[in-house]
């Protein structure tokens, strides 16, 4: 009597039992396109020609070796470091000198629209705890405040983790309801009252309210305004602040703030020197990354594949800017184009079964099993593992901390949650949302580059990493989820018009009967509600490291909403490419 036995993928084998000898791992589909064991298959030998591919038809790189190597900047050197250095002092002083609540705020606020405030983050946090003392932790205290200066207050303290109630704006909620004779010249408060609602946490309804009153007002007042603030207004619409890149929105509020009759032309002239200065820094992260692309070879030999190195230096700008990050940028710029090779493999070239072995390959992190695997596998495994394995090389030698089982495994977990996809798609499986979601997740690729940021954007003790991880776990998940559904909402249709799995729309929609219009309301729904997690998380860390490591992961967020804003950002360079020539090819050139 033939043993029966149901393969482990059973789920795959659409519900199939059958009879099989001995225990299989894995199963394959044979010529009558029947699942048979692993055990049962024939050698075979695999040629471009014989395997129906598909194919993305990705548009080619925008920007050449030559084109990247060329760039440079003339702010390097002392004299602009010393002029920085002099302007720095003269803000010092101006933040010593102190001014009333409101200026105060609006000061700590322009320094941080105008990517500056790195520089001054003692002075801030101490006129921040000041003003949290004296201001905000009793009604008594903040009653008498106008709107305007309360929204500024609320946002800026949440934002710097200061747990001020929402019920600051409980009168408010009274007085939305004739709002008219109240707001009528007030556009600065509604906007800032709508900027503040984006720090909401779960169930706090005021702000919800405040955030519907204040979109719907801003829309239909806008034109009313004087058209610095309609500018202001129309950029908050398209999204708040909160979600907004820092990077990418210093260079345009620098360009905004230079317009207004009362800027601070001390302000105006650091903002500017700074911005070209850390540009510099970029340029030179960007072609040491640009060269490692090109000792890679793979945008000739994984043709299949998208050619994307600026953008996805672009990413890693985002994540972290600041000048002292060289490392990390360039460190994930490779993370970053690592990804989306494997994306492409499973997703577009590589066929199930090749897939399945290739799994396997990196899970065991063994260089000496590639010979299995065909040609484009095996110069991509190679290249990854070396790759991986100078990343590891250079945490040992900077802090003697052996990061490689931590990097190995966040690998192997984001190709078996592309492995998954793979077999649902081979299989026309239609999850439903929250088991697609349980596995997406992984496989938008954010957890395997926020294991990589752990090692690299501090300098931190690999006992604080260590010990932080677990409380971790929620942020990686809430920003990973804010880029998986971005993605989706951005990527999917062409996805499965060339032959995808189904993502979170079709998901939703397949489960809900809703229509596609009503699936993408949900999902967007569904971003916000994950911002307000990531609030909380937020509001928790506890440590510098934390603090540091979930600003990384709020930016993933910010960057995947910036990149499919207008589509698939990623997909098509033509959508990024006014991004790139602002952030490292034009200067401000202010001095
Ligand atoms: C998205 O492509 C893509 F390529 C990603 C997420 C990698 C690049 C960016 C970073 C690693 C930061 P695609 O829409 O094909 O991804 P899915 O997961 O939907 O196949
Ligand atoms: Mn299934
Ligand atoms: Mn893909
Ligand atoms: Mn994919
Ligand atoms: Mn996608």
């Amino acid at each position: 009597l033939a043993l029966v036995q149901r393969c482990k993928h059973f789920d795959i084998c659409l519900r199939e039992s059958f009879p099989f000898q001995t225990t299989t791992d894995y199963c394959y589909r044979n010529e009558q396109n029947r699942y048979r064991p692993n055990s049962c298959r024939k050698p075979r030998v695999v040629t471009a020609e014989t395997v129906p591919r598909r194919s993305a038809n990705y548009a080619s790189s925008l920007w050449s070796f030559d084109q990247i190597q060329s760039l440079s900047s003339e702010y390097v050197g002392q004299d602009y470091k010393a002029m920085a250095d002099t302007l720095k002092d003269a803000v010092k002083m101006m933040i010593h000198k102190g001014g009333n609540q409101l200026n105060t705020l609006q000061m700590i606020d322009d320094l941080q629209r105008l990517g500056i405030s790195y520089h001054f983050e003692d002075e801030i946090r101490n006129l921040l705890e000041m003003i949290y003392c004296n201001y905000y932790k009793t009604p008594e205290e903040w009653n008498g405040m106008d709107l305007n200066l309360k929204a500024l207050g609320f946002r800026l303290l949440r934002q710097h983790g200061y747990q001020v109630p929402q019920e600051i704006f409980h009168d408010f909620k009274d007085k939305m309801q004739n709002f008219k004779p109240y707001l009528a010249d007030d556009m600065m408060g509604i906007l800032n009252l709508y900027e503040a609602s984006s720090y909401s946490l779960e169930d706090e309804s005021i702000l919800d309210h405040a955030r519907d009153f204040t979109t719907k007002y801003m829309k239909e007042n806008q034109d009313k305004t004087d058209k610095s603030i309609s500018s202001l207004v129309t950029h908050a619409l398209e999204l708040p602040l909160h979600w907004r890149v820092p990077r990418v929105e210093a260079k345009w509020f620098i360009e905004q703030y230079e317009q207004r009759a009362d800027k601070n032309p001390t302000l105006i002239d650091l903002a500017k020197l700074d911005f070209d200065m850390v540009q510099a820094v970029h340029i030179e992260d960007l072609k040491h990354a640009s060269r490692w692309w090109r000792n890679k070879k793979w945008d000739k030999k994984l043709s299949f594949s998208r050619d994307r190195l600026v953008e996805h230096f672009l990413w890693s700008t985002g994540f972290c800017h600041l000048p002292q990050h060289s490392l990390g940028r360039r460190t994930m710029t490779k993370v970053n184009s690592i990804i989306t090779a494997l994306d492409d493999v499973y997703d577009v070239y590589g066929t199930l079964d090749e897939l399945e072995q290739f799994t396997k390959v990196i899970d065991r992190w063994d260089i000496n099993e590639i010979q299995e695997l065909p040609d484009y596998m095996k110069i991509f495994f190679m290249g990854f593992y070396n790759t991986i394995n100078e990343i590891a090389y250079n945490t040992l030698t900077e802090t003697g901390f052996h990061s490689l089982p931590y990097l190995k495994k966040a690998w192997a977990g984001l190709c078996k949650a592309y492995l998954v996809e793979a077999r649902w798609y081979n299989n026309g499986h239609t999850p439903t949302l929250q088991e697609y979601l349980d596995n997406a997740y992984t496989s938008i690729s954010a957890p395997a580059v926020l294991m990589h940021a752990n090692f690299v954007i501090s300098v931190h003790s690999s006992n604080d990493i260590l010990q932080s991880m677990p409380r971790l776990e929620k942020t990686i998940y809430y920003s990973s989820l804010i880029f998986r559904l971005a993605d989706d909402l951005a990527t999917s249709s062409d996805e499965l018009a060339r032959g995808d799995v189904s993502k979170s729309i079709q998901c939703y929609m397949h489960e809900s009967g809703a229509t596609e219009e009503e699936a993408r309301e949900y999902i967007k729904e569904l971003i916000l509600e994950t911002w307000k997690k990531i609030n909380k998380e937020r509001a928790h860390a506890n440590s510098q490291f934390e603090r540091g490591f979930i600003e990384y992961a709020t930016n993933i967020s910010r960057m995947a909403l910036l990149m499919y804003s207008d589509g698939d950002g990623h997909g098509c360079p033509d959508l990024t490419k006014s991004h790139v020539s602002s952030l490292f090819f034009n200067p401000l050139q202010g001095i």
